[in-house]
């Protein structure tokens, strides 16, 4: 991501060479499918924090190959602008009810999803907070990111203890090598998110920026990135089991300790509407090179409620024939109910694997 000074996406202009318009974006859809007169009304207002529905739409707007193309400001924004992010975020998510949560590891099969152990490379399972009281990425200003990010240091610090204990690191004074070799072994975000640029998310970079991690890099937490606070509990191998039991007990320490923003019926607020409800993405990095050469590859995932991915993460590319695989719904899933779906998921695309490879090799 890159700072104030040089803006935009590295293009020389956002729109001299920008990939193709997605006519299924879902903010295109959505702000033409408000009558004229609510949308006027709508773009009249602003939130106490100056964001408006203008600004929600701005990403996708320079960014035509948006699959969402909207962030919210602060929290108030998706109460402000419900006529238009209410519908948005129940066609993402499939749903339109109140938000449930549940952290019960003991709902987790205790069976591999990958009994050899040959295709899953790597889990992870990340949940996005942000505190109550401040707005959200996009109209943070950078004093209220580097309190945000010294409340998290101090916190981490008091509050991770035993196999959770580590340190924090600021990106601001980082090294360049080091941040590259964290981002290339999948632990950090990465800089310049177009994204997130064009919406202001990137303001300051890197003030106010970093990255706590246990000793073996198995429990991490990032601080301002798109949201305040990432959430993260990774490891080598298919355990998805001990994965989300770390996670828990890392947001049961960070609840008590800190006031995030929670939403009656919305869960835990975030700046991107695709991660309101759990903010939970659970994810494998799995080899499917048979299952990923089909045609119907994409409607495979969705069917089965997954979200594909690259190997560095969203808008990458495959490498190798493995793929990051999640769950696709955050809201209206409790977050036993979006790891169990990838856990289904993956067992499913996993038997494909191993029937349309025993096929290939009789
Ligand atoms: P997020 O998951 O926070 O929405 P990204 O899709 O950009 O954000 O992923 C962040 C980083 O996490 C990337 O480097 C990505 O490769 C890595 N990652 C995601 N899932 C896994 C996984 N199962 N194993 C290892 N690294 C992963
Ligand atoms: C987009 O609209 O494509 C980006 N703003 C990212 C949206 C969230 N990611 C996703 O749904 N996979």
């Amino acid at each position: 991501m890159q700072t104030q000074a040089h803006p935009s996406n590295g293009h020389s202009s956002p729109m001299s060479d920008s990939p193709s318009l997605n006519p299924q974006m879902l903010m295109l859809k959505h702000l033409a499918a408000l009558d004229q007169r609510t949308r006027h009304e709508l773009l009249q207002k602003r939130t106490s924090s100056n964001f408006t529905l203008g600004m929600a739409v701005i990403s996708g707007t320079l960014n035509l190959d948006s699959g969402v193309g909207a962030y919210a400001g602060d929290a108030e924004a998706y109460d402000m602008f419900e006529p238009f992010f209410g519908p948005l975020i129940a066609e993402y998510h499939g749903f339109s009810g109140n938000h449930v949560t549940d952290f019960d590891v003991t709902k987790i099969p205790t069976d591999p999803v990958d009994p050899t152990g040959e295709a899953i490379v790597s889990t992870r399972i990340r949940v996005g907070r942000n505190l109550k009281n401040y707005p959200l990425a996009p109209m943070i200003s950078k004093e209220q990111r580097l309190e945000i990010m010294e409340r998290a240091a101090a916190t981490f610090k008091e509050k991770f203890t035993g196999d959770l204990a580590g340190d924090f690191y600021p990106l601001e004074g980082m090294d360049e090598s080091v941040r590259e070799q964290l981002v290339n072994d999948h632990f950090l975000f990465k800089q310049g998110d177009r994204f997130l640029e064009v919406v202001g998310a990137n303001h300051d970079w890197p003030s106010g920026r970093g990255i706590f991690h246990n000793a073996d890099k198995t429990a991490l937490v990032w601080t301002n990135e798109e949201d305040q606070f990432r959430i993260i509990s990774m490891q080598k191998g298919g355990d998805i089991r001990q994965v989300f039991d770390r996670l828990a007990r890392m947001v049961a320490i960070l609840n008590d300790a800190l006031p995030f923003a929670y939403h009656e019926k919305y869960g835990a607020i975030t700046s991107c509407p695709t991660n309101l409800g759990t903010a939970m993405r659970a994810s494998v990095h799995v080899k499917l090179p048979f299952v990923s050469a089909r045609p119907d590859f994409k409607q495979l995932a969705q069917d089965l409620k997954l979200s594909i991915r690259g190997i560095h993460g969203e808008h990458s590319e495959s490498e190798g024939g493995v793929y990051d695989i999640s769950n696709k719904r955050r809201l209206g899933v409790s977050e036993v109910e979006a790891v169990l779906t990838m856990y289904e998921g993956i067992k499913r695309l996993l038997e494909i694997e191993r029937e349309m490879a025993a096929k290939a090799a009789a």
